[in-house]
């Protein structure tokens, strides 16, 4: 006879282990900021703030902290774009000790880069009294952030930045990035190795220029990210998890725009302007304690036949331990497979939906419906022109295996503007990323094999940020 009454014990103890290391790794997540002894209050504004992504989250929290709003306009005709990202950053306490440094200190900031007559990023910076933000009434939904004497919301913005606000990259800053991202691109083509290349694979140097911005700009008919119980917003169910490093919002996938916005020199004569009526544009958001380590960022609008469609893909390397808390230490401290151990804490994430105009429907191919990677490839050439152009294809399933989508972007190497995002590091704002503004995308999305949308977007933005090998390792 056969013993079967009894629940066999190997299984019942790995029902048991199982059980235990996903709530010890849930423990984890939870807590490694409640053991840090930061940001208690961050996560109990994020828990408060779950549905509402586009809402300021740094009410009396403490550093560090950052948020930001991004607000893209895309000229009419694809001619172009502009892009202001107004935001917040404080530094973690620096004990009293005393700095000059504005981009070391709480401030409330205004980046603006743009495409055509690019310019570096200008950096408007203000003191956090001139930084204010209020949830909006209307269907529970509006936001506005006041900055100095500009406001921002989620029907538009007014523009009043003074070239006098303006704070300039030091040299270091520049050079220090600049070696950063050509190590990164060396790295990740080492094919392009031929004489000269070192100069053509360089982040190029904008013109600096004192300029003012003002002007207003008015949204119309944003498409929202439709949220749910399960995916209250684009992060899905890891929106629930109070005390991630990083948290990302999609606030509109796709609005029309009308208005302008007028560049002056200081002494206020015009140097550029803009009319952005008959224009589209896009908004999203992050806030958090840090950047990713790695990762891919793109969005495409802009589309050549399907107006209004839009698409956002964000791969990243995401920590699952904060680098300075104790449970780190703890690992680290193990010897000989601590550093080992510890670099497995950490997990590539993903997020891509495709907003399709035509049938009104919001795809959502991310990591928590089930979706996989299938590839990211990336090449790097010389062009008709001898200017050396990246591609990157990105394959995505999702989880039946029926839809399927084919992103391939193709972008000028060293075309980009250098921003400056929070380093954890080095407690202050400095430069971290290079954002390619003129970004050409086709995309393939099929269901059940027939074609839904193949079209080309124009004018995206693209970041390509990082180790890459170890990012795509980890798909
Ligand atoms: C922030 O602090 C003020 C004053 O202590 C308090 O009234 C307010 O409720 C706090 N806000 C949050 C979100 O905790
Ligand atoms: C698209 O669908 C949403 C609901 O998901 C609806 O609110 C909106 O009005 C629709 N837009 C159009 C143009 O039909
Ligand atoms: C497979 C899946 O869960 N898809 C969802 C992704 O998110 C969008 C927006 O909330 C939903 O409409 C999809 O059903």
């Amino acid at each position: 006879m056969k013993t079967k009454h009894l629940p066999p014990r190997p299984s019942g103890w790995s029902a048991q282990w199982f059980l235990s290391s996903v709530l010890l790794l849930l423990g984890i997540s939870l807590s490694k900021d409640i053991l840090d002894g930061t940001n208690f209050q961050l996560s109990a504004n994020n828990l408060r703030l779950l549905n509402r992504p586009e809402q300021f989250h740094g009410e009396n929290v403490t550093g560090p902290f950052f948020e930001g709003w991004y607000y893209k306009t895309v000229l009419p005709k694809a001619a172009g774009s502009v892009i202001f990202i107004p935001g917040v950053f404080v530094p973690k306490s620096m004990n009293g000790e005393e700095t000059t440094d504005t981009r070391q200190q709480p401030h409330g900031f205004v980046m603006v880069i743009r495409d055509p007559h690019t310019v570096e990023c200008l950096y408007y910076a203000y003191p956090m009294s001139e930084f204010s933000a209020t949830p909006g009434t209307e269907d529970g939904y509006g936001f506005t952030v006041r900055i100095g004497k500009s406001t921002f919301h989620d029907k538009g913005m007014e523009l009043n930045l003074d070239a006098a606000a303006l704070v300039r990259t030091t040299d270091d800053d520049t050079s220090a990035f600049m070696r950063k991202a050509l190590r990164e691109r060396q790295v990740l083509h080492p094919e392009l190795r031929f004489p000269g290349s070192e100069e053509k694979l360089l982040t190029r140097e904008w013109p600096r220029k004192a300029l003012s911005v003002r002007g207003s700009v008015t949204f119309l008919d944003s498409v929202r990210f439709p949220g749910s119980k399960l995916i209250p917003t684009v992060m899905g169910p890891f929106a629930y998890l109070p005390a991630m490093e990083c948290y990302h919002g999609l606030v509109s996938q796709y609005h029309q725009t009308t208005g302008a916005i007028r560049f002056e020199t200081a002494e206020g004569s015009k140097e550029h302007e803009f009319d952005v009526t008959g224009g589209e544009g896009y908004m999203e958001k992050d806030h958090g304690i840090n950047f990713p380590m790695n990762w891919i960022w793109l969005q495409a609008g802009s589309f050549a036949r399907e107006k209004g469609s839009s698409l956002m893909m964000s791969i990243a390397d995401v920590p699952l331990l904060s680098k300075k808390g104790m449970l780190s230490r703890m690992v680290s401290s193990i010897p000989v497979y601590g550093s080992w151990l510890l670099s497995k804490f950490h997990m590539t994430g993903f997020l891509v939906t495709l907003h399709h105009s035509r049938t009104n429907t919001t795809h959502n191919l991310s990591l928590y419906t089930g979706s996989r990677i299938k590839s990211i490839l990336s090449d790097a050439y010389l062009n008709a022109d001898e200017k050396p152009m990246q591609e990157v294809e990105i394959t995505v399933t999702d989880f039946w295996r029926t839809k399927k989508m084919m992103v391939r972007a193709k972008r000028p190497i060293g075309a980009g503007v250098p921003l400056p995002g929070p380093i954890v590091e080095a407690n202050r704002m400095a430069l971290i990323v290079e954002e390619t503004l003129t970004v050409d995308v086709d995309v393939v999305f099929t269901v059940d094999g027939v074609i839904v949308l193949e079209d080309s977007g124009s004018i995206a933005g693209m970041e390509v940020v990082g180790d890459m090998k170890s990012l795509i390792s980890g798909i």
